[in-house]
Parts: structure tokens; C-alpha cells; sequence
């Protein structure tokens, strides 16, 4: 019983992705809505407008691929203190514990913070793609630290990541430009993309990944139930080889990622949820360890 026990624990076993809806938009610098996100993207993933395969021929809907923990239950939705942070900490903390890659459905961007020390706890050796049309980089916005606008410079001060590439970026500013330097952002912003698609392609890990995705990164045209919509930017195809391409490395697993700022007030037709839903259908499969395009 023991030895067979023991022959099972030896076999490599296929990750799972634990998907966490986290409703909360209290950090929301222009406009609130993010927290009614989760259950449309979750809607929107199982919609039987769809099938459930992803394009890199992995059916989501297998026993055992996705666990869904359902929403993060807060104790009041409008709390900015510490205590919603460490609420979101411990629940992707429990996830992680479990032996799950989590997929979180935001939210606004300020949970990265708080979801980066949770599994930082568990990958000594990390690099997070951030794609979005804002560095989210600042040191204080409108005298909040832990604003939407401010995730990165918080995980990058508490050494919570070994690297972080910006990919999408057409929002900087002076302030910002001068965060990245300080701290050493690889930013591939969208006039360097345009001057060289390729450079999306060239993109590479060698160590895990977590994936922060920020849906203002896609351009409004396509996703434009966000907050703070800004032309000029990333296309779904874009995203989406993007996210296939980090299949590549096998020493570069995808061990959790973020779908953050959709905002359903601004998106009457559900056309964002339903990027959401296919861009997290393709980051369930990189998470699974399937082998990609
Ligand atoms: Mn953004």
C-alpha cells in the first residue's frame, strides 16, 4: 500500500487550474464595476456559444483540468485596508496549498498585489507578463498606495518578482518612466510593437511565469468594457499568440494568472466578457502544461 502510494507520488501529475473569482473594485482610481466581473467571464467561459476545447486542441471541460472555487467572499466590498488585501493573500494562498494554478477573474488591478504574495510564497524564482495599455507602476496615486494604478511598484519593492516584462504599454508618463528605470521593467510598448510585430514572438522565460492581464491592454475595439479605454492597442489575435507562445518552455511553466479591469458598465453587448472568456480558455491550457501553437 505504502510502495504504491509511493510509485503514484513519483509520477509527474498533470497541474490544475483553480479559478477565483475576486469581486472588487473599491481601488478603482476612475470608475467602479470591475467587481461584478467574475460570474460574466465564468458565464461567458461556458457559454454553449462555444465549445469548451481551446484552439491548442485541450478540452477545459475534462474531469480534473479546472476546479472552480466559485467568488471570494469579502467581508465589505468597499474596505481599502489591509484586511481585504490579506483576505485575497490567504484564498490564493488556501488555492496554491491545494496544489492549483490559479486563473483569478478580477477585480480591479490592485488584487495582483496581494495575489503575488501569496504565490511568491511558493516560487522563489518568478517573472510576471503584464500586458496592458499602463505601466500601473505608480509610487502613490491620489494619496493611495494600494490604487489600481499602483500594483507593480508594490510587488517590485517587496522583491515579490525576479523580472517584469510590459508588454501592450501606451499610457507612460514622466513618473512611470522613471519607476521602470528604477526598477528594471522590460517595457515592450506599443510603438515598438508596431515597428516590429516580432518582437511579441521574441518575448522568453526561464523560470516560472505568472500572467497579469490587464484587458485595456487589447485595444477598446475589441474589449471596450473597460475603465480607462485606450486606442492603439493590442489585438486579440495579438494576445492570444502571446499567451500560446509561453507554452514554448518547459522551464518556464505558466503557475497562475490574473484577468483583471473588466468593467460590465461599459460593455452593453457582453463583447468583453467573451474576449475575457476566450483569452482565459487558452491561459487555462498554457497553466495545464499543454503543449502550445
Ligand atoms: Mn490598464
Amino acid at each position: 500500500m505504502i510502495a504504491e502510494m509511493r510509485a503514484q507520488a513519483a509520477e509527474p501529475t498533470r497541474p490544475t487550474v483553480g479559478i477565483l473569482g475576486i469581486p472588487y473594485d473599491a481601488e478603482s482610481s476612475f470608475l467602479r464595476g470591475a467587481a461584478a466581473a467574475p460570474p460574466l467571464i465564468r458565464a461567458a467561459l461556458w457559454s454553449p456559444a462555444s465549445n469548451t476545447w481551446s484552439e491548442t486542441g485541450v478540452d477545459l471541460a475534462a474531469v480534473g483540468a479546472i476546479v472552480d472555487a466559485g467568488d471570494l467572499e469579502l467581508a465589505d466590498p468597499d474596505d481599502r485596508s489591509s484586511g481585504t488585501r490579506d483576505a485575497i493573500t490567504a484564498a490564493i494562498g488556501a488555492l496554491l496549498n491545494r496544489g492549483e494554478r490559479p486563473l483569478i477573474f478580477g477585480g480591479d488591478h490592485s488584487i495582483t498585489y496581494p495575489v503575488l504574495r501569496a504565490v511568491r510564497a511558493h516560487h522563489p524564482r518568478l517573472s510576471i507578463l503584464h500586458v496592458d495599455a499602463h505601466p500601473d507602476l505608480y509610487d502613490t496615486f491620489e494619496g493611495d498606495r494600494y490604487s489600481h494604478a499602483c500594483p507593480f511598484a508594490r510587488i517590485l519593492e517587496d522583491g515579490l518578482v525576479d523580472r517584469l516584462v510590459q508588454v501592450g504599454i501606451r499610457g507612460m508618463n514622466g513618473h512611470q518612466r522613471a519607476q521602470a528605470e528604477r526598477f528594471g521593467v522590460e517595457v515592450v510598448d506599443m510603438r515598438a510593437i508596431h515597428a516590429a510585430p516580432d518582437s511579441l514572438a521574441q518575448i522568453s522565460f526561464t523560470m516560472p511565469v505568472y500572467l497579469s492581464l490587464d484587458l485595456d491592454g487589447l485595444d477598446p475595439g475589441f474589449a471596450p468594457g473597460v475603465a480607462h479605454r485606450e486606442p492603439g492597442g493590442l489585438s486579440v489575435r495579438q494576445v492570444l499568440a502571446l499567451i500560446q507562445g509561453l507554452a514554448r518552455r518547459p522551464d518556464a511553466p505558466v503557475i497562475g494568472a490574473d484577468i483583471v479591469e473588466y468593467n460590465p458598465t461599459r460593455d452593453p453587448e457582453g463583447l468583453t466578457a467573451t474576449v475575457a472568456a476566450k483569452l482565459a480558455k487558452e491561459m487555462a491550457t498554457v497553466m495545464l502544461g499543454e503543449p502550445g501553437a
